[in-house]
């Protein structure tokens, strides 16, 4: 427990002209020189899947939505959303009678109307914008063919527009009403200027009145800025550029509820997202929308690569969210695609057609793996995980006795066996909660168990509500005063790095103009990116992290004080985290036992107000502030309140 010795402190306060010593108690915080556990190199990382347009119209860098009419219904209003008509031209989603795949059977028929004249055509303005930026060279793709043949040749013009039809980019070729089978026509966009806002659509047109009475097919169409790392069907630079800076370690995909599926029919298969984006159906997502699939398994590994983090890749485990589980003797097909999904990433050409069909599109090496988790939450389905553990571990640690696997349920209820080696824990909580357990596992039994905290965030103030309306005390974004209990939690994490192996804030990302959940780690819209409060805190916690834990005096553990120091054995470099999670400062007073400890170090704190949150209304509003300290063997701190101060300090 830490010794609350009292001091008089430094500034006396003038009162009635008499200086009156102002008390406050100070904590003393001894730090040991000899580190007691090695952290793992797995401690903080990211927990995605497609939830808020995370996928789709977040990270995979895709501007068009419903680019493939997948997963609608041909005739329904919504088939057609976002797409609209340019100066009249009929539309329509068909069920094509010969499609551009068999995965994609539906088309964008389009009828000229036999009085049209000028440019006539259809848009799509994005996920809620397109950003156009002169800088950027777009790709633009899609398919086309004449339903009857046709004697008409014409030019089809592509290009981005604003809402009161100012063209920054446009390019065209000509198409040819002979052609009845599918072609692709590709062209790329340099816009000539920036369009002062992302309220921006891309369009397609002809000449009305050469093409009066043409009806044309099309299918699958594609809108792509540059890419993180320049990779084709890549990310979304300024999201991963984002996502990387936190310094992740592990990654954790694809679900979350999203890889569940609402029935056995729909969940998300591995083999559906590889190859080329013709042959990927989509699927409705778990979150009430169609999933492109276009950010597939591939496409995962790869940015894991240009990242530098390792997967935490989840397998389906025979439970759907409309909470029917597959019976036993059911689930042999599903391990297998199981085995097969974890073939693709690390399997062997010579011997696996799920690892030939990964070199054949172009990695022949195994993507690194070393964690595989057992479905999501199944907590909800217990009763089955019973024989659904087993036997999915029971194979697959047999077909791969290198990996470790993760169980998806809470070590205590059901008890299943053979005995999990790690568990995925998830908690949304209060702030409050979070500042209260910050010893959750401090009392865990040392038995060679580890932990996973997969997803964790303090979600609202209202713990009788917590799934409520922002109303009833949920927040929209993160806080201040959220963000720092996290940071409370988050000290007992790295505490107890010894059985805790990984923990990742859930979910990752949101698209800020059409959500389904919050608050959410880093939110953006079709421009601009707004990480929040609890980003930066995510950020200097894995920013700052040693290879050995340092142990020193205890925090009170119901106390409002945290501490934890890491430090890294081969620069010397030692990492003392601060968190105060409530309002006022309080002071601390560090005694380090290192020998040799440098006379200054480095400050970076991160501090508001209570309810000060980063949004997109006041983007930035609290960043952490970096500058030089006065440190030593022994030194004194004050942490204001609602904060994270990170004092790095050399010491041997
Ligand atoms: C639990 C699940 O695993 C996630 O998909 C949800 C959002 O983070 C959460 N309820």
């Amino acid at each position: 427990m830490a010794s609350l010795g009292l001091r008089f402190f430094g500034i006396a306060a003038l009162l009635g002209g008499l200086y009156v010593p102002v008390c406050h108690a100070v904590t003393t915080v001894t730090v040991s020189a000899t580190a007691s556990h090695t952290i793992p190199t797995t401690l903080y990382g990211q927990m995605f899947e497609d939830i808020n347009h995370s996928g789709d119209g977040g990270l995979y860098a895709e501007l068009l939505q419903n680019r493939a009419f997948q997963q609608v219904t041909p005739g329904d209003s919504s088939s057609l959303d976002p797409w609209v008509a340019v100066n009249g031209a009929e539309l329509e989603v068909i069920a094509d009678t010969d499609p551009v795949s068999s995965a994609l059977p539906n088309s964008l028929q389009v009828t000229i109307p036999s009085d049209a004249t000028g440019s006539v055509g259809f848009s799509n303005p994005g996920y809620w914008g397109i950003k156009v930026d002169p800088s950027w060279t777009y790709n633009a793709s899609l398919y086309y063919r004449f339903p009857s043949e046709s004697p008409y040749s014409g030019t089809l013009t592509v290009g981005l527009e604003s809402d009161t039809g100012e063209v920054f980019a446009s390019n065209s070729t000509t198409i040819d009403g002979s052609q009845t089978s599918w072609a692709n026509v590709f062209l790329t966009l340099t816009p000539s200027s920036s369009a002062s806002n992302t309220n921006n659509s891309f369009f397609v047109t002809i000449n009305g009145s050469e093409a009066a009475g043409e009806i044309v097919n099309f299918a699958m169409f594609s809108l792509f800025p540059p890419t993180y790392k320049d990779r084709p069907n890549g990310m979304r630079i300024d999201i991963a550029e984002t996502l990387a800076a936190m310094k992740p370690t592990f990654f954790r995909f694809p679900g979350g509820n999203n890889i569940e599926g609402q029935s056995f029919d729909t969940r998300w298969q591995w083999n559906a997202t590889v190859g080329s984006l013709l042959d990927r159906p989509g699927r409705m997502g778990d979150w009430g929308y169609a999933n492109t699939d276009g950010l597939g398994l591939l496409e995962y590994l790869t940015f894991f690569e240009d990242v530098g983090m390792e997967p935490i890749m989840a397998v389906w485990a025979g439970y759907s969210l409309n909470g029917e589980s597959e019976p036993e003797d059911a689930l042999a097909p599903f391990i297998q695609q199981a085995i097969d999904q974890i073939e693709f990433v690390v399997g062997d050409p010579s011997t696996s057609d799920a690892a030939a069909l990964r070199a054949s599109l172009g990695h022949p090496e195994p993507f690194y793996l070393n964690n595989v988790e057992i479905g999501n939450e199944d907590f909800f389905a217990s009763d089955s995980y019973v024989y659904r553990w087993p036997d999915f571990y029971g194979n697959l640690s047999a077909a791969f006795p290198d990996l470790t696997f993760i169980a998806t349920t809470y070590p205590f209820d059901p008890v299943i066996y053979p005995t999990p080696p790690h568990y995925d824990v998830h908690v949304y909580q209060t702030p409050d909660w979070f500042i209260e357990n910050a010893f959750y596992y401090d009392s865990f039994e040392r038995n060679g168990t580890t932990y996973f905290e997969g997803e964790y965030a303090s979600i609202s103030t209202n713990a009788s509500n917590l799934y409520g309306t922002p109303e009833e005390g949920r927040f929209l974004y993160p806080t201040m005063q959220s963000s720092t209990a996290e940071a409370a939690f988050m000290t007992g994490l790295e505490r107890n790095s010894d059985i805790v192996f990984a923990a990742s804030y859930a979910p990752l990302l949101q698209l800020a103009n059409d959500s389904q959940w919050t608050p959410n780690l880093v939110n953006y819209d079709a421009g601009t990116v707004y990480p929040s409060t609890s980003y930066y805190v995510q950020q200097l916690f894995a920013v700052n992290l040693g290879d050995e834990y340092i142990p020193s005096t205890l925090p009170t553990e119901d106390g409002t004080l945290f501490w934890t120091i890491s430090r890294n054995s081969t620069s010397g470099d030692t990492f003392i985290k601060i968190v105060n999670p409530v309002t006022d400062e309080q002071d601390l007073l560090f005694d380090l036992a290192f020998t040799t400890v440098a006379s200054s170090g480095t400050l970076q704190l991160f501090h508001g107000t209570q309810n000060d949150s980063n949004t997109p209304t006041t983007p930035d509003l609290i960043t952490p502030q970096t500058s030089t300290i006065t440190t030593g063997q022994a030194f004194n701190y004050t942490a204001p309140g609602y904060s994270v101060s990170v004092i790095t300090v050399n010491a041997s």
